[in-house]
């Protein structure tokens, strides 16, 4: 739903708007302040206390939840069965007939034979776990901060597929940071509560080096035969693994040489874990990108942030899985040679190998235990290292918005989450108790033309309607309509300067840690079609909550970026002389990034 409903401007308002006093945007200046450099938990965030969430729960049916939990009592009964009926088959002529056909690894040709695993192998296999620890921990960051999966855009609250934490309470104006959980400090990454912003840095960044990783590894895969040892040539791999499975399930264990070939359960399963889970990582991850979504519309449709989400989700508990099965195989079947085979490249049964191990992972543990103290300890480098790792990729998506996507009346979300701080200073009582008929907004900086409009000069603005969805970086969405003035007309009244680079949005209200909230927005995105100054949403005036009197609303950003309550605009060439220099109060304040498309 384009332009359809914005007035030619050549209606404007007759009366002349009235000129922003030029000392306002320096007073808003000072209000704003500036963030710590370390982490002090028992502060963080506003002091948010520390929330323990439950049990995961899966929604069966529409109001049972099954707690998870309960898969480990029947899982281990399952297993104990599978035992049973595995013995019992072996027993069977048949069955034994079938192994004997399909012993459970296919031979390979002769030019594989000897070859063995490279030196390259063992140092990627390293690389891959040992990031993997990071991109773990933080991605359960992640989820805690929004711990609840949804299959539509909509996150309604009773719609959860899966939750880790309590139903939503009644409170109409109950906040998603609200809804975020603590996890256990060695568990999360960084582990305290709400600290989605160092935790995407931790995410974002090693999963830039993994990728990286990955290519080179699927590059040397297939330039030398060692791609034939886990993707699958025949057929034949089916009735091996379920041989290979009868085998393990009766305890009576295949001999195998892994050296030379992995049998066919091992062949799927690594076929499985390195074609189908990593891509399908990275492909869930680009997903829940806003500018992405806005930009393939099409895609987006099908793959919706929360469907990508919950499938993001599945691709972590396949690798769990699959690390906890190859774990304990690799230490029963033969623990010496195994680790030679990965860790230094030759099939005997030395220690060498045993020796590499322990000191990789004495590597891992050091990892592991350092990365929270020394995320509390250095923010601000974790937040520098990320945006170095990932910014280009985020900037590159910044720039695609050529068409933006649109939804329609029916797409409108039910129910639409609030997030963020209220305001609660007495300008703003005020404002709201007279029905904001004192509002301004003053619009300065770097412009030939300062103003200041009030609600009706804005209401006789050309209107802008647009229906776009909300992607908040904790990871909930919605669909909504807004309208209000497009970021365009704005600037066509006032004109920014050439030097104006930035357009920093101030708000009415305080962050979590006082000090006015604010954001910066570059100006190239000032002039998309979807950046407006939002004072309705579906068809009603803007509520308290969600902003009013006026909001904005970039659809290339995540949430956090999309000021509510704003009283100010200001034209800037850079922001590094606002607040803590950070870009904005969630920059300064909480580590996150001055670009978020992702
Ligand atoms: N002034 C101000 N604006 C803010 C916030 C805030 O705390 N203060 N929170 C942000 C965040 S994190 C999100 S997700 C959206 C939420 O908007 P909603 O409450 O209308 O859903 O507002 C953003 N704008
Ligand atoms: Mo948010």
């Amino acid at each position: 739903m384009p332009d359809r409903l914005d007035r030619p401007s050549d209606e404007l308002p007759a009366s002349a708007p009235s000129t922003a006093s030029p000392g306002a945007m320096q007073s808003y200046r000072y209000q704003l302040t500036v963030g710590e450099d370390v982490v002090d938990p028992t502060t963080w965030a506003g002091s948010v206390p520390v929330a323990h969430g439950i049990a995961p729960h899966v929604r069966i049916g529409r109001e049972k939840w099954f707690n998870l939990l309960w898969l480990l009592p029947i899982g281990f009964v399952g297993l104990l069965v599978a035992v049973a009926a595995a013995k019992g088959l072996r027993d069977m002529p048949s069955v034994q007939r079938f192994i004997a056909r399909y012993p459970g690894t296919i031979e390979p040709a002769s030019s594989l034979r000897d070859k063995g695993l490279p030196v390259w192998v063992g140092v990627q296999h390293f690389l891959n776990l040992f990031l993997m620890i990071f991109i773990i921990r933080s991605g359960l960051q992640i989820l805690s901060d929004h711990p609840r999966l949804y299959w539509t855009r909509h996150s309604t609250p009773g719609k959860d597929w899966f939750r880790i934490q309590k139903p939503v309470p009644d409170d109409p104006l109950w906040t998603a940071k609200q809804d975020s959980i603590s996890l256990p400090g060695q568990v999360g990454l960084p582990g305290i509560r709400h600290s989605i912003g160092l935790a995407r840095w931790w995410h974002l960044g090693t999963d830039t080096l993994w990728l990286l990783n990955g290519v080179a590894f699927y590059v040397l895969l297939f330039v030398t035969p060692q791609w034939r040892r886990i993707v699958p040539t025949s057929w034949a791999v089916f009735p091996n693994a379920l041989s290979v499975l009868i085998q393990y399930l009766s305890l009576h264990w295949p001999t195998e040489n892994g050296w030379v070939a992995y049998n066919g359960l091992q062949l799927i399963a690594y076929f499985i874990t390195v074609f189908v889970a990593a891509p399908l990582a990275l492909i869930t991850g680009l997903g829940m990108s806003p500018a992405l979504s806005t930009r393939f519309k099409r895609i987006s449709k099908l793959l919706s942030i929360q469907v990508a989400r919950s499938v993001h989700f599945f691709v972590l508990s396949w690798f769990v899985l699959f690390i906890v099965i190859h774990v304990t195989l690799v230490f029963t079947t033969g623990l010496l040679p195994n680790l030679n085979h990965i860790y230094a490249a030759r099939d005997n049964d030395s220690w060498i190998g045993f020796w590499i191990f322990a000191a990789s992972m004495v590597v891992v543990v050091v990892g592991w235990v350092a990365a929270t103290p020394f995320t509390l300890r250095h923010p601000r480098v974790i937040q520098r290292v990320g945006f170095a790792l990932i910014g280009p990729a985020q900037r590159l998506f910044e720039h695609l918005d050529s068409t933006p996507g649109e939804y329609s009346e029916k797409d409108i979300s039910p129910y639409f989450w609030h997030n963020g701080q209220y305001p609660d200073s007495d300008e703003y009582k005020a404002l709201l108790a007279g029905n904001f008929v004192d509002y301004r907004l003053r619009v300065s900086g770097l412009v030939d033309n300062p103003l200041e409009l009030d609600l009706g000069q804005l209401r006789a603005l050309p209107y802008h309607e647009q229906i776009t969805q909300h992607f908040c970086i904790q990871g909930w969405s919605g669909v909504a309509k807004w309208g209000g003035v497009s970021m365009q007309t704005i600037m066509d009244l006032v004109n920014p300067q050439a030097e104006a680079k930035w357009v920093v949005f101030y708000s009415l209200g305080d962050g979590a840690d006082k000090g006015v909230y604010y954001d910066a927005h570059p100006i190239e995105q000032m002039s998309y079609h979807l950046t407006m100054l939002a004072y309705d949403m579906n068809g009603e005036p803007l509520s308290f909550g969600h902003g009013a009197p006026l909001r904005l609303r970039n659809e290339t950003q995540l949430g956090f970026k999309q000021v509510k309550w704003v009283k100010g605009v200001e034209f800037v060439a850079e922001f590094s002389e606002l607040g803590g220099g950070y870009g904005g109060y969630n920059q300064d304040h909480e580590f996150f990034g001055y670009r978020q498309s992702i």
